[in-house]
């Protein structure tokens, strides 16, 4: 595996004012000092309302089919719809050899297993987004997650800092990096058949994500009081393309569909794919990134690890001009830097990244 140096690296993004641990937290959390847990209930989430759809209705696209010319364009024709009309789908058939996701899933589990002391080798600095710790804490006064995360950027292998890659156990980067490549190569098939759907040419949408991967290991422990508070805010992705395995059979995604929480159960394998706020603005709003949130379970800890394929941080993004034409432009045109600076500046709160990014009707 190759080693990380700074050169390229974004940095001055933000970071996320440090709070309590929240693993450690769990782990008392029956004798827990009321005015700590409030920060985490969340009195807006008891009215809320639910999508009476099944999870099982949303689309799962077969990757052994598109590589198959005999099912091409049916499956290409699946994926359309999927990201026309639902912006989340599963993605079964995917080619990633069980061992590599096996892998992963065991080499997550045993890092959060560790210590905290342990795990605070790899936690954040102040003022930056990667490593250990949380994210979106702006202020003092917000509701917080009940979660902890490691973040890392994973592609291309120059931009890690393997300041926060976890030396235990042993394996985990080796496994990080094998997982990191398999997952690249399937967004990038997954982008190539979305831009081709879209009318673009696919090598321009490849080569626009083809250069930076992050991944999100989130961590949500057992609470007590699980229908009060929230794993993950809703908030959709400041990204292109996320993968989403969920590492363990514990439910938790819920996904915003016709203005109710539709609950989401991965297919054994399967990865959780949606489309991120970038897409929504290079399409100019054909495609839409969903809001989607994560929820606590009373007894059971639960993990997942969201790749995000984003473009380099220079990168212009705005309504790509085929996809204009003949229309209006629905986004400003900005900097992917500029638009992530805005999205760790704020707490997460639904689509309103995307709002800001929204041209005036
Ligand atoms: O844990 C999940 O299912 C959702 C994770 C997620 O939305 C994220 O990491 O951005």
């Amino acid at each position: 595996m190759e080693t990380g140096n700074d050169g390229g690296r974004p940095k001055d993004l933000g970071g996320s004012i440090r709070v309590e641990n929240v693993q450690a937290l769990a782990d008392g959390a029956n004798d827990l000092a009321a005015e700590i847990l409030h920060r985490y209930i969340r009195p807006e989430i008891n009215g809320d309302t639910f999508n009476d759809g099944d999870s099982e209705d949303i689309p799962i696209i077969d990757l052994s089919r598109l590589r198959d010319p005999l099912f091409e364009q049916e499956e290409t024709s699946r994926l359309k719809f999927a990201c026309e009309e639902w912006g989340f789908f599963q993605v079964v058939n995917h080619g990633i050899p069980g061992e590599v996701i096996e892998k992963m899933r065991a080499d997550i589990e045993e890092f959060f297993q560790l210590p905290l002391g342990e795990k605070e080798a790899v936690a954040q600095l102040p003022g930056d987004l990667e490593g250990y710790g949380q994210a979106f804490v702006v202020s003092d006064e917000q509701k917080l997650d009940w979660s902890d995360m490691l973040f890392l950027f994973t592609q291309p292998p120059h931009l890690r800092n393997l300041r926060f890659w976890p030396a235990q156990p042993s394996t985990f980067r080796d496994t990080v990096d094998r997982y990191s490549s398999e997952l690249t190569r399937v967004a990038h098939c997954l982008l190539g058949l979305m831009a081709k759907n879209l009318g673009v040419d696919p090598q321009k949408f490849v080569n626009i994500f083809k250069e930076s991967q992050s991944m999100r290991i989130n961590y949500y422990p057992p609470c007590p009081q699980a229908d009060k508070v929230l794993g993950l805010s809703p908030h959709s992705d400041a990204v292109g393309l996320t993968l989403l395995l969920q590492v363990s059979q514990v439910q938790g995604l819920q996904i915003k569909r016709n203005a109710g929480w539709l609950p989401i159960k991965p297919l054994p394998g399967a990865f959780v794919v949606n489309i991120g706020d970038v897409i929504e603005i290079l399409s100019n709003g054909k495609y839409k990134s969903i809001e989607h949130r994560a929820i606590i379970n009373k007894e059971k800890e639960r993990l997942s690890i969201a790749a995000f394929h984003n473009p380099i941080f220079t990168t212009m993004v705005g309504p790509l001009p085929e996809l204009v034409k003949g229309s209006k432009e629905y986004y400003k045109t900005l900097s992917y830097e500029n638009f992530l600076k805005h999205t760790f500046s704020s707490k997460l709160d639904g689509k309103s990244v995307i709002d800001w990014v929204k041209l005036k009707p």
